[in-house]
């Protein structure tokens, strides 16, 4: 016992610094034309963006950096229905979130997330 409490207590802090930070979440409304965020200052980690079709058309959903590039997406959402859109964010900085439906993203479906750094602890 003397020699395994000090190996559990190890492993335990070990362990600590890897554990993942449990995802945020962000409800997301959408709606002809326009897109919503319930939160727009997330901590950098894993995102669930919960999005709900609010509106009387089909609507995707699609998260891009400020490359332009797109980092994840979900396919279009019925209305009344909804969908989860998970993605990772490594890095600081300004984030847009938007309907990539042709025409949808210039009638205002879109919406900034601002991805800030997360504090430790
Ligand atoms: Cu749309």
């Amino acid at each position: 016992m003397r020699k395994v409490l000090p190996l559990l207590l190890l492993a335990a802090f070990a362990a600590a610094p890897a554990a993942a930070h449990s995802p945020t979440s962000v409800g997301v409304s959408e709606r002809e034309w326009r897109v919503a965020l319930y939160r727009t200052r997330v901590p950098t980690g894993v995102l669930r963006l919960n999005v709900h079709n609010y509106g009387e058309d089909g609507h995707d959903l699609a998260i891009r950096n400020r490359d332009g590039k797109v980092l994840a997406s979900v396919p279009e959402v019925e209305p009344g229905e909804g969908d989860t859109l998970r993605v990772r964010v490594r890095r600081r900085g300004r984030y847009v979130v938007f309907c990539t439906l042709e025409g949808h993203e210039a009638k205002g479906m879109r919406a900034r997330l601002t991805v800030v750094k997360r504090k430790r602890g």
